[in-house]
């Protein structure tokens, strides 16, 4: 006994330095635990009723073994073995059927969610429509009513619900916005999944890609934003304006020939990478560099220009040669390049 308890007295450091280290992993942002909509509360409620369930069984099947520990321990001076008894129909008959029910009463409520979650709104004419492609390592967000395409924040009505459709341009992604909903996986074999939430509230979402999908998958992020309808409006036809392109014609050509090969902006450029339209009011660049006040847009736009695969590592952008003031002069531009919604 008292060896027992100097081990455990050894491992309790070590104990309590990894019950900090993982409380670390947790982002509160990234919770399931703290929904913020019906469809992350159906979740939420599932596994209330699942940790219920067991929590009822545990103490039961405690309860019993204790009774029976203490009932038919050896009693002083027994010597003969007990009683053997085998098979007690009764008794089988009732753990396996109490199981059974509770499996029931788990299995059809999740059932339920699970379809309800991938039910078909695409037909809906009250649903907001998102096409969502994901690429190693970035989301794209289509919108396919108002021709609008936009990159790492997925700005949505509060209230409406959006119905998506979800593929993939190359390997299998799984989409995930804890707080508003479930996964749901982006099929490579050319499958175009089904997916539907709503946000009640205005606010920002962290959104995640929830399947291994190469070296950066754990910096493949994305942001829902959930406005007000009458700013969301506004958005769709900030979006639609005409590009603006930098107003130093040098830098302009530069961003022409170097990024609007793959990138567009407003009405120009290519679909190959995200669209920067509007890049310096997101809430990030490259779905990763938090743009705040100890990091302001135009210093991440830089530090990502400058080598996108320090920041990312393997993923699609190569380090363009540019000279330093090329560099300013593009980051400066995509800074000041803001959509008022
Ligand atoms: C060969 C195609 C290609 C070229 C050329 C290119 N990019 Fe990119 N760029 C990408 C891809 C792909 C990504 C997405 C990387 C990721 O997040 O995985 C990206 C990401 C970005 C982002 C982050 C976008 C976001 O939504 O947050 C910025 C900013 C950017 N590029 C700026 C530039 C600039 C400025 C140039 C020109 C100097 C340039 N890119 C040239 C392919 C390209
Ligand atoms: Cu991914």
């Amino acid at each position: 006994m008292m060896k027992r308890w100097q081990a455990f007295k050894r491992l309790l450091p070590l104990m309590a330095s990894i019950a900090l280290l993982l409380s670390a992993c947790g982002r509160e942002d990234l919770s399931a635990l703290r929904p913020q909509g019906p469809v992350a509360q159906g979740s939420y409620d599932l596994m209330k009723l699942a940790i219920s369930i067991m929590i009822c069984v545990l103490l039961v099947v405690f309860g019993i073994a204790t009774y029976v520990w203490i009932k038919f321990r050896r009693k002083k001076g027994q010597t003969e073995p007990p009683e053997q008894v085998e098979g007690n129909f009764k008794l089988e008959v009732i753990w396996t059927v109490i199981p059974l029910i509770l499996v029931f009463i788990l299995a059809v409520p999740t059932i339920q969610k699970v379809f309800a979650m991938g039910e078909d709104y695409t037909k809906d004419k009250n649903a907001v429509h998102v096409k969502v492609t994901s690429h190693q390592f970035w989301w794209e967000f289509e919108y396919p009513d108002y021709g609008v395409k936009t990159a790492q924040d997925l700005i949505i009505p509060t209230n409406k619900r959006i119905s998506f459709q979800l593929k993939t341009a190359d390997v299998l992604h799984s989409f995930w916005v804890p707080s508003l909903s479930g996964k749901i996986d982006t099929n490579p074999d050319g499958t175009i999944n089904k997916w539907s939430f709503t946000a009640p509230k205005e606010g920002v979402y962290l959104g995640k890609c929830a399947e291994l999908c190469g070296q950066s998958h754990a910096l493949m992020e994305f942001k829902v934003k959930a406005v007000s309808p009458e700013s969301f409006d506004r958005w769709v036809a900030a979006m639609k304006e005409p590009a603006k392109l930098p107003e130093d014609p040098q830098i302009a050509e530069t961003f022409k020939n170097q990024c609007l090969t793959c990138h567009a902006v407003g009405d120009q450029g290519g679909p190959a990478a995200p669209n920067l339209t509007g890049i310096g009011g997101r809430e990030t660049v490259a779905s990763i560099l938090i743009n705040d006040e100890s990091h302001p847009v135009k210093e991440n736009l830089k530090k990502w220009i400058s080598d996108p695969q320090k920041v990312k590592p393997g993923n699609l952008m190569p380090k363009v040669d540019l000279t330093a003031e090329q560099i300013d002069g593009i980051a400066d531009y995509l800074a000041n390049y803001k959509l008022n919604y």
